[in-house]
């Protein structure tokens, strides 16, 4: 199997090369950013806990997320691999998500974190703001706090990948193109 962290902060383009990477590879994407998304949609308990913390850009709880990545992990058995989406986001879930794979007889083999100047960040959200009716991307102070969390919180989980050697930074400013080749390169490297 080919397991992929795709890691970055908020507006890196996750989402986005994500799509690309399980396009070439034949991967299961997994995006917890998605999952949450969906429960809120479908009104379910979880969806409504989530939505208090994604409203302000907050993270949602290690152990609701947590869940969710167990859960789907069970439901796509026979798959070539995983793109991680948004997942690791500390180093309490990136802990578990090594223990689950292990049970599974597997591991992460790369992660990937694309690297974006601050204001390319706002800029991009802010403009996804203008055409999807996402609520964490409507108001910049929010967005803002999402990127602080990223660098108070959620960066940190690069030194635990890098202890595995695991770790790859991608320039993550450019066409959505190039991006992508610089990704294909690192897993080629690493396959
Ligand atoms: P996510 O859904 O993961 O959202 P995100 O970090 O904003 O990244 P996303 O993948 O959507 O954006 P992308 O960079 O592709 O998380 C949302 C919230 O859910 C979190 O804030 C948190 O509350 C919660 N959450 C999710 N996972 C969690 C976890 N594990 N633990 C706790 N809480 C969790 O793209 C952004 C924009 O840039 C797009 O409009 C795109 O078109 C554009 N773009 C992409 N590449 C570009 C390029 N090269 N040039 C120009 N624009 C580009």
């Amino acid at each position: 199997m080919l397991n992929i962290v795709l890691f970055g902060p908020p507006g890196a383009g996750k989402g986005t090369q994500s799509q690309k990477l399980i396009q070439k590879y034949n991967l299961m994407h997994l995006s917890t950013g998605d999952i949450l998304r969906s429960e809120i949609e479908k009104e379910t308990p979880q969806g409504i806990e989530a939505k208090r913390y994604i409203d302000h850009g907050e993270l949602v709880p290690d152990e609701m997320v947590i869940g969710m990545i167990s859960q789907a992990l069970d439901e796509y058995r026979d798959v070539s691999g995983f793109v991680f989406d948004g997942f690791p986001r500390t180093t309490v879930q990136a802990n578990r998500l090594d223990a689950m794979l292990k049970d599974k007889g597997e591991a992460i083999n790369l992660m990937m974190s694309l690297e974006v100047e601050y204001n390319e960040l706002v800029n991009r959200l802010v403009n996804r703001g203008k055409e999807s009716k996402r609520t964490d991307d409507q108001d910049v102070s929010i967005i803002k706090n999402r990127i602080n969390i990223y660098n108070e919180r959620t960066k940190i989980v690069i030194d635990y990948y890098k202890a595995q050697d695991k770790y790859c930074a991608i320039k993550g400013m450019g066409s959505i193109d190039e991006i992508f080749q610089g990704l294909c390169d690192a897993v080629e490297a690493h396959k």
